[in-house]
């Protein structure tokens, strides 16, 4: 990110988790309900392991806000590991207890986790130093400190949702969703599913998947509504705000494609059916009829609803195991079992739209400058009156 700047630390059973989001501007009224919804949406979905049932994931504001108000300096964000109560001794900073840490050791690594290249990496024996941190705990706090970004988006109009397009087969291939097709869906389904419909289809395979000890991927699509012109650049590569959403929406645990508006549709087809008609708005401004480039064009926001999406993979952790290798023997050996998820992307589309927030939120900071809000929307209101100036431009109102 170019404006702001996201640390996160913490492992899955360590004391907890802490971000640090630095290069927010002052003056930004905190939304502490908004911050308690994103970290409640994230723990939802049907799916999930028994993890959810032992933490609150309560963010505990510590750093650069006063009185409800951003300072201008970072934000420090902390979330406390409830489950850490059974794993002092073993997760801690303080000397381990040998034993117990040896009960919990993990030495046949999973087939699609950061577990083998990550032990080679840092050359850890006991790979549960390596899961321990790709763990998608950390998400928790990313979804913490997007929900500042979503307050900042939100003082300019700009809103965020998503929904599971697709569960494993079903529903794969369907269009992605339009920023009405996700207000009208039920957040709180048990599987976010943006057409209800598929949803006893997808319950089931669950179900199916969680009998047999395996598990799900699928597809999850992020809008954001009311996005403006002008949002990245299309004169470096590193500017081009499709490449940074990417990045960072791939940078979400089991992501492996990200989709920008209908990509792979398009990419089967010709041209003439690729791209989004350009026609004068008799209200004044364009229209566009279609939204086939997700609200991106040069890599530059074009003022449609920015439209993204991610591919997950099934989760990497089997109950009932896949082929390893035991690291103390060097023999053949399932991989391990460690509590996890059958699926996940009912809270994947909630980090997904952290992520997309967190981008967002940088490229409207790099494009409107200052350091408060005050001068943010000074700048906010002379760029919509520059924009509503050029040839069949709008009044912006
Ligand atoms: C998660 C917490 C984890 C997992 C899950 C996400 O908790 P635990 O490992 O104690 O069950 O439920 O992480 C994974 C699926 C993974 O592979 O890392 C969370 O807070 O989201």
């Amino acid at each position: 990110m170019r404006r702001l700047r996201l640390t996160t630390a913490g492992e899955s059973h360590g004391p907890g988790l802490h971000a640090t989001l630095a290069g927010m501007p002052a003056g930004l009224r905190v939304d502490r309900a908004e911050l308690d919804l994103q970290m409640r949406r994230r723990m939802h979905g049907y799916g999930r392991g028994h993890r959810m049932q032992i933490e609150s994931d309560r963010v505990e504001i510590r750093a650069g806000v006063r009185g409800g108000e951003t300072l201008g300096s970072p934000i420090g964000l902390w979330i406390e590991n409830r489950d850490y109560a059974n794993w002092r001794g073993v997760m801690g900073p303080e000397a381990l207890d040998e034993k117990r840490a040896e009960l919990r050791r993990l030495r046949a690594p999973r087939p699609g986790h950061a577990d083998l290249a990550g032990g080679l990496k840092y050359l850890r024996r006991d790979l549960r130093d390596v899961l321990e941190r790709a763990s998608a705990r950390e998400t928790a706090a990313r979804v913490a400190a997007g929900a500042f970004a979503r307050m900042l988006l939100a003082a300019f109009g700009i809103e965020i949702g998503s929904g599971v397009r697709s569960l494993g087969p079903v529903g794969a291939g369907a269009p992605p969703p339009a920023w009405e097709d996700l207000t009208g869906m039920d957040d709180a389904s048990p599987l976010r599913a943006i057409d209800p419909a598929l949803e006893p289809a997808m319950i089931a395979l669950v179900d199916e998947a969680m009998k047999s000890g395996d598990t799900l991927g699928g597809a999850v699509t992020v809008v954001a509504h009311h996005v403006p012109p002008g949002l990245g650049s299309h004169t470096h590569w590193d500017e081009k705000l499709d490449g940074r959403l990417a990045r960072a929406v791939m940078s979400v645990p089991a992501v492996k494609a990200v989709e920008i508006g209908d990509a792979l549709a398009a990419s089967a087809g010709f041209g003439s059916a690729a791209h989004d008609p350009i026609a004068l708005d008799p209200k004044g401004g364009f229209s566009r009829p279609s939204n086939h480039a997700g609200g991106l064009e040069g890599g530059v926001t074009n003022g449609e609803d920015v439209v993204v999406t991610a591919y997950k993979k099934p989760i990497s952790t089997l109950r009932r195991g896949l082929p390893s290798v035991d690291l103390d023997t060097l023999e053949p050996r399932e991989s391990q079992y460690e509590r996890s998820d059958v699926t996940a992307l009912p809270a994947a589309g909630v980090i997904a739209e952290a992520m997309v927030a967190l981008v967002l939120a940088d490229a409207l900071l790099e494009k409107l400058g200052g350091d408060s809000m005050t001068e943010l929307q000074a700048h906010w209101t002379a760029t919509r009156a520059l924009q509503a100036e050029w040839p069949g431009g709008r009044d912006s109102g």
